[in-house]
């Protein structure tokens, strides 16, 4: 993939201004890359904190004629792994999918990808996926202190913001091909194989009803599958607890 950077020290969030220039007819592979964001935003309005300069915040453009509205789910799979592949061949580490959307070191998030989309009733207008990984940030604000972490933090020494960035965008583009090849399988693999959280027990949390049971897989098309006392059920969607977390009073969401 051709990509074409453009670069901010401020901005309001890289995803909304990818949004935009999506709305504009701007190309597959633009990607917008900025120091601070001051309403970097997670998924459901929620917020992305980061310290200006010192993480990585990003959005990249796409527009995947190819695939169908329901697989949409792997293009985050996708920058998942285009980002884990870069913190174990740089950073040495070991990082450990979370279902759905976020990495994490040691049990804490050190990254949260959204996926964003523009549809024109069943056509796809385009899709932005944003990044944020937090690179050599070290002290995070109090309500995501004790959740969250950065490759500084984990690995003891700081890291190159700019090595990092291109990496995973090379990454992404090697990735990208093979699902246009419809080679979801790779993708899901190699996922699944930086996942440690199959027969663990989990809670899902899915607007406010919540699920109780054993992580037991993520199914081809990106779906959560639970095993329940009342049987295996699947879920698109939600937000999961370990029950190791809830059951020593530190339930919280990672
Ligand atoms: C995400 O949402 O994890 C997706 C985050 C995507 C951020 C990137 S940065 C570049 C691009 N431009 C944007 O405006 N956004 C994208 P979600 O799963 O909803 O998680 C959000 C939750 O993670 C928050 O409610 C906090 O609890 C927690 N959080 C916020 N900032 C964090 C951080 N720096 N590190 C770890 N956890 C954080």
């Amino acid at each position: 993939m051709n990509y074409d950077i453009y670069r901010f020290g401020r901005i309001d969030s890289t995803n909304g201004y990818l949004m935009k220039l999506g709305d504009e007819g701007f190309p597959e592979g633009t990607v917008a890359v900025a120091d601070e964001q001051t309403q970097g935003r997670g998924r459901f309005g929620r917020k992305w904190e980061a310290e200006p300069l010192s993480n990585l915040l990003f959005s990249l453009l796409l527009r995947p004629e190819f695939l169908k509205r329901d697989e949409m789910f792997i293009l985050t799979f996708s920058a998942a792994v285009a980002v884990a592949e870069v913190l174990e061949v740089i950073g040495g580490l070991k990082p450990e999918m979370k279902w759905p959307n976020d990495i994490l070191l040691g049990s804490k998030k050190v990254c949260g990808i959204l996926l964003e989309s523009s549809f024109d009733g069943d056509r796809l207008n385009h899709i932005v996926i944003g990044i944020g990984l937090n690179v050599n940030q070290t002290a995070f604000p109090e309500e995501i202190a004790s959740r969250a972490t950065s490759l500084a933090v984990f690995a003891g020494r700081k890291f190159d913001r700019e090595e990092i960035f291109m990496s995973v965008l090379n990454g992404f583009s090697r990735t990208y091909d093979e699902i246009k090849k419809g080679n979801f399988h790779s993708v899901m693999k190699k996922w699944r194989d930086k996942s440690h959280m199959f027969g663990r027990s989990i809670r899902l949390k899915i607007a406010d009803r919540t699920v109780d049971g054993v992580f037991e897989d993520v199914a081809e098309d990106g779906a959560l599958i639970i095993r329940t006392s009342s049987g295996v059920q699947k879920f698109t969607a939600g937000e999961i607890t370990i029950s190791e977390y809830f059951s020593t009073g530190r339930g919280e969401t990672i």
